[in-house]
């Protein structure tokens, strides 16, 4: 009889011990630090009866760990044949590589090569022959759509609380916007597409397009790189919804392009409407695969035509996992450089608010006139604070009727004279009398009404930056 001693032969964990078990039924780690570290430390023997009683076949089964290559060597050096273990999941591993050198170098020319652990990558392949016959892929499809269309649901919570709590602001106005007929525009359709498709993608990222064009190029090249790989790479069901995700937001921008002209205008300084932002989930759970599929390390993906292909060298994972830590860092400098200050820069809502409680202690229970270009931001800024502090004011006058002119809050065309006067002195309100705040604009507006001569000033000061806030009381008569 011909006796035949297989070795194996392959990385850690990539299951050599457990296929000779298959195989012949013995268990070879069987030392209690084995079982209780799950890994092969010392070399095992495992014989296999031929039922024809011709070839006497044994195994012997050795440690895959790198610190224990030298038993390896032990084990190797009497065998005839190699079985080399590669587990599909991983692909050929260093000792994969190293195991091989030494079956070189000890002379042993043939063997045999099992691919293990096939079970971990038989998911892409059930989807790939699913995607092949006929009826299948239509369930499986609906279920990835469903699932991604629950993923999807979960990032509208926070908009949806907003909604049920204001009334459904949100939802009016567009609705408003859309019955008014949309603001009309000169630009040509295939462009709208490119410019709301463009200012889709980087809203979440970048903020609007328009304040950083560079950046935000750099964040649309990321992300478009970014939902290739997602596409292309990756488990089959990953790919499917991603190709839902994107359809939503292909599907999206044509339709908004078309509804919502004015998104394809940008006018600096001035609020820009936002219609595109409820895509911004979309756009990040896209970039959220592909970074995962380069995290995974593209190199070592298996499925290509339904064939496990196994990759032979560390590099590719290596340089994918490295190129998404890098894209990862970019994205996030991208979007934490854009974030919008705590505070706004003219002091936002706590400076007004100080500034009201200042007025209200100096106009005390009089009725006031609240004074600036009318209508226009300052005065209507402070106006809310004053009224929430419990302070009288005169009506606010209208702005058709004071745009061009400062100053038209007139006490004497009021309903009830003033017993003070607040002006609120701005840049635009410098621009209009053509003289500084903290002085000169103020007593350029004190001159241009005649039922002012007899305001005395009271207090000024500064309520953030370039706003002078100035309050006046009739003198004693
Ligand atoms: N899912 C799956 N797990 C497997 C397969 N083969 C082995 N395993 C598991 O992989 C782990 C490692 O298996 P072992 O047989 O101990 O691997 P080994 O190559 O002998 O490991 P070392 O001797 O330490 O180098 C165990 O938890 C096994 O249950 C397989 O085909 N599929
Ligand atoms: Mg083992």
């Amino acid at each position: 009889m011909r006796a035949v001693a297989f070795g194996t032969a392959g990385h850690i964990d990539h299951g050599k011990t457990s296929l000779v078990k298959a195989l012949t039924g013995v268990d070879c780690d069987r030392l209690p630090e084995e079982k209780r570290r799950g890994i092969t430390l010392v070399l095992g023997f495992a014989p296999l009866a031929d039922p024809k009683g011709e070839v006497e076949l044994s195994f012997i089964d050795v440690p895959g760990h790198e610190r224990l290559v030298h038993t390896m060597i032990a084990g190797a050096a009497g065998i005839d044949r190699a079985l080399l273990v590669v587990a599909a999941d991983e692909g050929v591993m260093p000792q994969t590589r190293e195991h091989l050198s030494v079956l070189e170098v000890l002379g042993v020319r043939g063997g045999v090569v099992a691919l293990t652990k096939s079970d971990l990558v038989e998911e892409e392949l059930i989807e790939v022959r699913r995607r092949r016959s006929a009826g299948a892929p239509l369930g499986s499809l609906l279920w990835t759509g469903v699932a991604s269309l629950a993923i999807l649901a979960a990032g509208y919570v926070p908009l949806a609380i907003h909604e049920l709590q204001t009334g459904f602001t949100e939802t009016r106005a567009i609705l408003d916007y859309l019955g008014g007929g949309g603001r009309s525009t000169d630009t040509g359709l295939l462009t709208r597409v490119g410019l709301v498709g463009w200012r889709s993608v980087t809203w979440p990222l970048v903020g609007l397009v328009t304040d950083r064009p560079l950046v935000s190029a750099v964040a649309t090249v990321i992300v478009a790189v970014l939902g290739t790989v997602a596409v292309l790479v990756g488990r089959a069901a990953d790919r499917a919804a991603v190709r839902w995700l994107l359809a939503v937001l292909a599907w999206s921008v044509v339709a908004l392009a078309i509804f919502a002209p004015s998104l394809a205008t940008v006018t600096p300084g001035l609020p820009n409407d936002h219609y595109h932002a409820f895509l911004d989930p979309i756009v990040l759970a896209v970039a959220g695969v592909g970074l995962a599929r380069l995290a995974a390390g593209i190199g070592r993906m298996p499925v290509a035509g339904g064939r496990v292909q196994v990759s032979d060298g560390r590099l590719p994972v290596v340089a994918s996992r490295a190129l998404a830590v890098g894209l990862t860092v970019v994205l996030v400098v991208i979007g934490v450089t854009a974030w919008p200050p705590l505070v706004a820069a003219d002091g936002g809502w706590r400076l007004v608010d100080e500034a009201a409680a200042r007025v209200a202690r100096a106009v005390g229970g009089e009725t006031v006139l609240l004074d600036g270009i009318p209508s226009f931001k300052s005065d209507a800024a402070l106006r809310f604070p004053l009224l929430r502090d419990g302070v009288r004011l005169l009506p606010e006058v209208p702005a058709a009727a004071g745009a061009a002119e400062p100053g038209t809050g007139d006490p004497a065309a009021s309903p009830a004279a003033p017993g003070r006067a607040v002006l609120v002195c701005d840049p635009l309100f410098e621009q209009a009398v053509g003289a500084a705040c903290g002085g000169p604009a103020e007593d350029a507006w004190l001159a241009g009404d005649a039922t002012r001569s007899g305001l005395l000033l009271v207090d000024r000061f500064e309520a953030g930056p370039r706003r002078v806030i100035s309050v006046y009381a009739p003198a004693a008569p």
